[in-house]
This record gives C-alpha cells, structure tokens and sequence, in this order.
C-alpha cells in the first residue's frame, strides 16, 4: 500500500453535527420533522442528495427545482456560520497523529470528500499542508457511492487504486471505495459498514502498519 485516501466529515473532524443543526433548521421551516436518526442517512451524500432525502422523509418531493435551490443555498449558509468559527480542538482525537507519521513513513495522502466547503474547514483546523492532493465537492460531478472522487484522488497521486486505503465513516463511502477497487477501512461500527475490509472506532492508538497487518490477515 502506497496511498491513503481520507474523507472529511466523521473521519477528520465531526462536522456532522453542523450538517445536522442547520438541516433541522431547515426542517422546521419547512414544517419536516427531522430527527438525529434521519440525519445517519445523509453522511457521505452530496448537499442536493441530501435536500432531497429530507423532501422524502417529509413527503414534499413535488417541491421544483428552483424552490429546491433557495432552502440548499440557505442551509449552506447556516452551515458555513458554524464551521467558521471551528478550532482545532474539533480534529477528532488521535487523527493528526496518524497522519502525520503515515506522512513520514513514505505515504502518499489525499483528501476525498463529497462537500463543497472542505476548503474552509482544512483552513480552520490548519491542515492545507498535509495532503498532497484535496479532491471534493468543487471537483468531482457523480456523489458517492460513486468511486469518481476516490479514483481521482488516486490518480492525482499517481497511483493504482489497489494501491491506496480509504478512509470512511459512511456507508456509501465505503461502497464507493469498493466499486473503486480500493481496500477500505471503516471508522465506526461494524454494523452499519458491514462492506468495509477492517472497521476501527477511531485513530487513537491506531498505527498504519497494524492496519495494514490487520488488512493483509483478512486477504489470508
Ligand atoms: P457540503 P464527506 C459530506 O462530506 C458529508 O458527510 C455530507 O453530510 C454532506 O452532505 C456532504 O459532504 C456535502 O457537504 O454541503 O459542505 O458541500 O463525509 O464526504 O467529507
Ligand atoms: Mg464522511
């Protein structure tokens, strides 16, 4: 393994949280009611998938699209206020740890993440310098689970997909990585990333080569 590519949201930082705050504000006005369960099924996916599985669940899917548009942008700007104000005490624990020695030890890193504000959130939690490559929101068309985000990720690295290692605390993350050919890790639970190749809770006391020691027992 040469590469190892990162989501954003729930595997470097909790951004989860905002996403939810400003789609129950949105809820609310829109009379949808919108629980923390509700909110597990829009991890991973793009903002417009999400708008539209809010619409589902509060059966308002005839709304068009220009309608659409206003509530996705007025969300957006709900989340934008909280993450700006974000510190570094928000990197969930033991994360810049593990980054930072996979970087020494030869690894190649990318970003892959499905949101259009990665930019500011690396900013706030300063680490634009750790990745040699940030693929998102801004630069790949197909949501995951397609694998279009992770394989450019790769590719921006120079390396085959069977080289590199995901990263994902999402289930249509972990299926993207999947269909992209890539060997993942899941961060969570075993029980919703059934399809990862190892699942961990978190970074904290994880090194690289026991992942990959762990990954390689699997193959056996
Ligand atoms: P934005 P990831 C994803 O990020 C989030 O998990 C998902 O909940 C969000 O809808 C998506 O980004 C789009 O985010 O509205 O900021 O463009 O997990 O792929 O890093
Ligand atoms: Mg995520």
């Amino acid at each position: 393994m040469r590469g190892l590519l990162f989501d954003l949201d729930g595997v470097i930082v909790d951004t989860a949280k905002y996403h939810y705050l400003a789609w129950k504000e949105i809820a609310e006005e829109l009379n949808i009611s919108f629980e923390e369960t509700d909110n597990e099924r829009l991890k991973g996916v793009s903002r417009v998938r999400s708008f539209e599985i809010l619409l589902e669940l509060g059966k308002r899917t005839d709304m068009p699209e220009t309608e659409r548009e206003y509530w996705r942008e007025k969300k957006n700007t709900k989340y934008v206020e909280y993450i700006s104000s974000m510190g570094r005490d928000e990197l969930l624990p033991g994360v810049e740890e593990f980054l930072e020695s996979a970087g020494r030890k030869g690894y190649k890193i990318a970003l892959g993440s499905a949101s259009k504000n990665s930019e500011l959130i690396l900013d706030r939690l300063q680490l634009n310098g750790v990745f040699d490559t940030v693929i998102d929101g801004t630069k790949v068309t197909r949501a995951k689970p397609d694998p279009e985000v992770f394989l450019a990720g790769a590719e921006a690295l120079g390396l085959r997909p069977e080289e590199c290692i995901v990263f994902e605390d999402s289930v249509a993350g972990i299926e993207a990585a999947v269909r992209g050919g890539m060997k993942t890790v899941g961060i969570g639970k075993r029980e919703n990333l059934k399809r990862a190749d190892i699942v961990i809770p978190g970074f904290q006391g994880i090194s690289i080569t026991a992942l990959e020691e762990r990954i390689k027992m699997r193959e056996r």
